[in-house]
């Protein structure tokens, strides 16, 4: 009886997890469907998943991870908005065994702080972004206007830092402006115009490169409102390769996204899983793939191929 209802036990417990998934909010088409991806992956392996969204603020997401940790969860997901100032919290979790796993975005603290962190190499995704607009421009004059994503978001370091690393060296590239747009489609409409009204009239933008696709969604639109012809006399390329951007493509108001999977919680419910039952430790970074979609690549059939992930 003692080996049957210990073994009884165990089960139980492996089917049960209660995981705490601190979301960053919903700024963008990306996040939501990474939301939805994480709670269908929870449903599908029968995880107790509970939610919590910070509306973009990481006080709230500290509080929540905190809940989380006075709630006794077996295990948290956090996307973090920023990447600094996570050290406490991450410690207060360590110090009752909860592992923490990163989803989406890096922080700057030591590694024994989290299990791993499922990202995609954003440095990369910057460098893939600019090698295509460095290819497409050849040796043509190109001023480039840049939305960046929310400030100091992993995100917005590296993928400012990837494009400028491709750009390098091809003196007929510049980034002639550059703002925060905070990821999102209103604050990339408004930043655009502020940058298409900042030329006077002597419109001098050759190519608009976004943070995410969302902001570049919004760019399109302020650049259409003033008279202009995004995807043709102002190239677009952005990152995320969400489902309206490829409808832009298909419209040619777009030229490239690189793209990045918003299945962020099957690989880290896996390392977690394994960790859990098996005690294998994961890697401290599970690197998802970034591919390069131009308007080329039949968009409207990608568009309707990504209607299953979530969006
Ligand atoms: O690209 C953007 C989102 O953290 C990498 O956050 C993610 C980014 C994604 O809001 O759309």
């Amino acid at each position: 009886t003692v080996a049957f209802s210990a073994c009884l036990a165990s089960g139980v417990s492996a089917q049960s997890l209660t995981v705490g998934f601190s979301q960053i909010g919903s700024e963008s088409g990306w996040r939501a469907a990474e939301t939805t991806v994480t709670k269908q992956e929870a449903e599908k392996r029968g995880i107790d998943l509970k939610f919590a969204d910070a509306q973009q603020k990481q006080e709230n997401q500290i509080k929540a991870i905190r809940g989380f940790i006075a709630q006794g969860v077996d295990a948290i997901l956090v996307a973090p908005v920023v990447a600094t100032g996570w050290e406490a919290v991450l410690k207060e979790a360590k110090e009752e065994e909860i592992p923490v796993i990163l989803l989406d975005r890096q922080i700057e603290a030591p590694e024994d702080l989290y299990l791993t962190a499922v990202t995609s190499d954003q440095v990369h995704e910057g460098k893939v972004a600019g090698e295509w607009l460095v290819k497409d421009v050849g040796d043509k004059e190109c001023n480039v206007v840049e939305l960046q994503g929310t400030t100091g978001s992993s995100p917005a370091i590296n993928r400012k830092k990837g494009f400028e690393e491709a750009i390098a060296g091809h003196d007929n590239i510049k980034i002639t402006r550059s703002q925060t747009g905070d990821f999102t489609r209103t604050k990339g409409k408004e930043v655009m115009e502020s940058f298409i009204k900042a030329e006077g009239g002597e419109q001098d933008i050759c190519a608009v490169y976004a943070h995410n696709d969302d902001m570049a969604v919004g760019a399109i639109q302020a650049i259409k409102e003033a008279g202009l012809k995004p995807g043709s006399e102002i190239k677009i390329v952005s990152i995320d390769a969400v489902p309206d951007i490829f409808k832009a493509m298909a419209d040619g108001e777009a030229n490239a996204t690189v793209e990045l999977t918003p299945n962020m919680a099957g690989p880290a419910f896996d390392a977690l899983e394994a960790y859990l039952n098996d005690k294998k430790e994961p890697p401290k970074w599970i690197q998802t793939e970034s591919k390069l979609y131009t308007a080329a690549d039949d968009p409207m059939k990608v568009y309707e191929s990504k209607k299953d992930l979530g969006y």
